[in-house]
């Protein structure tokens, strides 16, 4: 008998093991592309009307592509910490541009510690040394789209020659190709594009130049019903792009300061082919020049992710690689106006979210309310770790694989703090359900109500008339979320004693100053890679 359990327990240990290195062995690795500013309605996959994205519709082809992903505060540099850190801004600790605590803990360290090689190229934009990478090459700040210079471990940086989104891409291929073998491998590979002021490379603009970008509905909206934060805003086409956006050539004889000035300034007349353009002309202008040189950007990221995709299946990578695809927020293609990002209606609040790889469901559209916050939990997940409690978003590893669990989020919780900020953009924080939206300007304690089932361009706030908000069903949805809303600041423990006032924002700047760093000349891309280990 006792021989007989002792065989037993020898038996189950031995399968044990075997199951465990079986698990080791299948552990997927993760290739994380990010740009900056793309939005979701900019991919073809996702119905695009004014461009066509042939490689990340590869990426929606094989995999899944999520139509509600959203992001909890829609601008650079406290998305970029969300990523990381699988937290809202109010507990991670950059609400704003201000430097993300490189002590704290993040997503890169759990996967570095649990075994996986991992990397960081392009930009970063936390104002920190990248920590829990084993190889890094990031863009001080913003960075530059020509001739880019870039931080190293060590305290160094160095220049690349050429257009910032081929070397990134080329980095990351680089990076990939010098891995190390017997480790999966965590890439975060980060685009700048298609960030303004919108530089594409040359035989992108050549791409662009004859096209006739079609107008979106919203172009001249009037905020007729909104009137606490739109019409004060500086995001507009109409008024708020410079001449530096619009690629204006400036007079020979302007230099320094002087020449500075001029290129922000927003003009309001130009002539074009000898005819003065003004009024609703010009605006038509503004918004094909913006955008041609917007897309011709985000054409540039399509290319990389291809050429990336094409590596991964030369090197017999791409079967046991997740790739996931995401922007850091959303943004306006002259939408409501506006271009630029950080308010709450649809445009900014959706990210593209698409990820292909093992176990993922080929050509699934998951439409469960999904967010920046989930990504660190879904990485940890795919690679069999746990996920700290400390984290609050949730593993969207269920969904990758085409289920429906009953018990996910049916509403989604956003804040945005920068007021007084860039773009004279009003701080405010919501609630999106899946057919309404409460925004609340808390500065102003003036509310927006969207019913998006009927409204989804969010054109009538259904607050604005006496009309409207006498209406009793308007009126209890206004007190369902309200009390909805502060339920959510509740879970997510948003207390509103960090951040709402500006005087407590943290010290510290995501653009730099990068001074400390020992310039060290210009290298190639295969010599900057040589240098990503900290020596
Ligand atoms: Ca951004």
């Amino acid at each position: 008998m006792c021989v007989v359990a002792f065989s037993m327990i020898r038996i189950l240990f031995l399968f044990g093991i075997l199951g465990l290195a079986t698990a080791q062995a299948a552990r997927p690795n993760i290739l994380f592309i990010f740009s900056d500013d793309h939005a979701q309605h900019a991919i073809s996959a996702y119905g695009s009307k004014v461009n066509q994205t042939p490689h990340l519709d590869r990426l929606a082809k094989d995999g899944a592509r999520f139509t509600n992903s959203f992001v909890t505060n829609s601008i650079c540099t406290p998305s970029r910490a969300t990523l990381l850190t699988g937290q809202y801004s109010h507990l991670n600790g950059v609400p704003v541009f201000n430097r993300l605590d490189g002590g704290r803990d993040n997503v890169a360290k759990h996967l570095q510690k649990g075994g996986y090689h991992t990397g960081m190229i392009g930009k970063w934009h936390l104002g920190s040394d990248p920590a829990g990478f084993d190889r890094w090459i990031v863009l001080p700040g913003q960075g530059a789209y020509w001739n880019p210079q870039f931080l190293l471990p060590g305290k160094k940086k160095l220049n690349i020659e050429g257009h910032c989104t081929d070397i990134t891409t080329d980095l990351g291929i680089e990076w990939l190709k010098t891995r190390p073998q017997d480790k999966p491998f965590f890439l975060m590979l980060h685009q700048k594009a298609p960030h303004r002021a919108w530089e594409p490379a040359t035989r992108h603009i050549e791409m662009f130049k004859d096209k006739v970008i079609s107008e979106p509905e919203t172009l001249w909206d009037d905020y007729a019903t909104r009137p606490t934060a739109l019409p004060i805003n500086e995001q507009t086409v109409a008024r708020d792009l410079t001449r530096r956006d619009l690629k204006l050539t400036p007079p020979a004889d302007l230099k320094g300061p002087a020449l500075q000035k001029w290129m922000n300034e927003k003009p309001m007349e130009l002539e074009v082919d000898g005819k003065l353009l003004t009024g609703k002309e010009l605006v038509k202008w503004k918004y094909q020049k913006y955008m041609r040189d917007y897309l011709a950007c985000v054409q540039g990221v399509d290319d990389g992710v291809g050429k990336v995709l094409d590596y991964l299946d030369a090197a017999g990578l791409a079967e046991n690689t997740i790739v996931i695809y995401s922007a850091d927020n959303g943004w306006y293609l002259g939408d409501l106006g506006l271009y630029d990002k950080r308010f709450m209606y649809e445009p900014g609040l959706h990210v593209p979210l698409l990820v292909r790889g093992p176990g993922v469901k080929k050509g699934s559209v998951p439409d469960q309310f999904v967010a920046n916050i989930d990504l660190a939990p879904t990485f940890l997940d795919l690679a069999g770790l746990p996920v700290p409690d400390s984290m609050q978003g949730r593993s969207i590893a269920p969904l990758l694989r085409g289920e429906s669990p009953k018990d996910w989020r049916t509403n989604f919780y956003y804040r945005y703090y920068h007021d007084p900020g860039h773009h004279n953009t009003m701080a405010h924080l919501g609630v999106r359900t899946a057919t309404h939206k409460l925004i609340h300007y808390w500065k102003q304690d003036a509310y927006e109500l969207f019913d998006l089932t009927a409204d989804p361009n969010e054109q009538r706030n259904l607050l604005h008339s006496q009309s409207d908000a006498q209406n009793p069903a308007i009126a209890a949805k206004f007190t369902e979320l309200k009390s909805e809303l502060a339920r959510l600041k509740q879970q997510y423990k948003d207390t509103d004693d960090l951040y709402a006032d500006p005087a407590t924002w943290p010290a510290g700047s995501a653009d730099g100053p990068w001074d400390a760093y020992q310039a060290t000349g210009t290298k190639s891309v295969s010599e900057a890679i040589q240098v990503t280990v900290h020596q």
